[in-house]
């Protein structure tokens, strides 16, 4: 039976990113401790999370985006890294990051290896084959630490509490999560009158002075906030259109800040509502609340581009020092992942509400509310 508790589940997915499957491929208390049977069970599978539990009560182990193989080389893998999820008994979530200088060495494919990770077996679980003693597997592998991987100041009793006898070793595949087909709907959807709706926003004219009404996507990493500008100017262009870059990555694949205009092929002029596109959130706080007060008060021009490392501060090329009303955000989305809801960062959850403070609190949008855009439940 498997050992990964939907918590650390949960955990391994907030760090890999967005909701993921596993599949248990190996165990070792099933298929035998040898690297024989580990590469039997695992070569060519994807992404892989290995995960290790010792008769001290610690859980720890790696993930690899890269593919196991027997070739006998070391690979590179940004996206590797190793954790511990659990320290003598009590749950203690920590990533240690490959470090970029030793990509090379990050991951080592080896036949007679278990899972091993970094130049100096920064993880070595085991090699050839190791017989059961009582209730362990006594782990013959030699452990170098902080060679390929950034231990953060931990050191080896932190990381396996100087244990290496293992309960079990267990290799899952990592993929992404597959919605179940029998899911009953979460709403009914109203029949939508689509022409109407449509001609509704191209006929649209905001209150008072404004030319245009500025709505600004505000989500994770990899939320959508791109892809739904791509959902709304194909609408309304009558055709697949992918002006703004999308995809998955580590952190934000938007980069620069944009004011998107959206023309219909049915009117002459764009609608009088723009999408403002601006780089996803991370754990991190790659953009602070300061910054995004920047961005809501109107100080960014189109095609800023973001440096994570320099606040936007009035002293940055490009910063409009005097925005005019209709440089403002006039109305917030939060772009929120529904395949990743139930691990969604709390970090992230903190810097919505904390915008929705301030914002209430200084009064400052001109379109009350707040719009909450659900994107991939489809
Ligand atoms: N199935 C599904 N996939 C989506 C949907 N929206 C976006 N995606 C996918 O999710 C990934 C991230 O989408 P993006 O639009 O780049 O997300 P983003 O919020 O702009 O990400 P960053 O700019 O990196 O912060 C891409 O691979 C998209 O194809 C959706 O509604 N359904
Ligand atoms: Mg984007």
């Amino acid at each position: 039976m498997s050992k990964l508790t939907k918590a650390y589940k949960d955990q391994l997915c907030t760090w890999i990113g967005g909701r993921k499957d596993f599949n248990l491929l190996y165990q070792a208390a099933r298929d035998g401790c040898s690297g024989p049977a580990f590469h039997q069970k695992c070569d060519n599978s994807g992404a892989t999370v290995s995960v290790c539990y010792n008769t001290a009560g610690y859980v720890f182990g790696g993930y690899t985006s890269v593919s196991w193989s027997s070739d006998g080389t070391f690979k590179p893998d940004n996206q590797a890294f190793l954790f511990g999820l659990q320290a003598a008994n009590s749950f203690q979530p920590q990533k240690y990051p490959v470090k970029t200088a030793n990509l090379q060495h990050t991951v080592y494919h080896n036949a007679q290896y278990g899972p091993t990770f970094g130049g100096g077996h920064d993880l070595c679980t085991f090699t050839s084959t190791i017989n059961k003693q009582s209730n362990y597997f006594q782990g013959n592998g030699h452990m170098s630490f902080n060679h390929t991987y950034d231990m953060q100041g931990h050191d080896v009793t932190n990381f396996t509490g100087n244990n290496l006898q293992f309960t079990d070793v267990e290799v899952y595949q990592v993929t992404e999560h597959a919605a179940r087909k029998d899911e009953t709907p979460w709403r009914k959807l109203p029949e939508v009158k689509q022409k109407v709706l449509k001609s509704e926003l191209e006929t649209y004219s905001p209150p008072g002075k404004l030319d245009h009404v500025n709505i600004l996507l505000l989500g994770a990493v990899g939320s959508g906030k791109s892809s739904y500008f791509n959902t709304i100017n194909s609408i309304f262009q009558g055709r697949i259109t992918s002006v703004a870059r999308s995809g998955s990555a580590e952190h934000s694949l938007t980069t620069t800040y944009r004011l998107y205009k959206i023309k219909s092929t049915d009117s002459r002029q764009p609608l009088k509502v723009r999408l403002c596109d601006t780089r996803g959130l991370e754990d991190g706080l790659n953009l602070d609340l300061s910054d995004l007060m920047a961005i809501i008060d109107g100080h960014l021009p189109d095609r800023f581009t973001f440096n994570p490392s320099v606040p936007i501060r009035p002293d940055i090329p490009g910063y409009k020092k005097n925005p005019t009303l209709n440089d403002r955000i006039h109305c917030i989305a939060f772009v929120v992942d529904s395949t990743a809801i139930d691990v969604f960062p709390d970090k992230i959850l903190q810097t919505f509400k904390a915008v929705q403070h301030r914002v209430n609190v200084q009064g400052e949008l001109l379109i009350p509310g707040y719009l909450y855009i659900i994107s991939k439940s489809i």
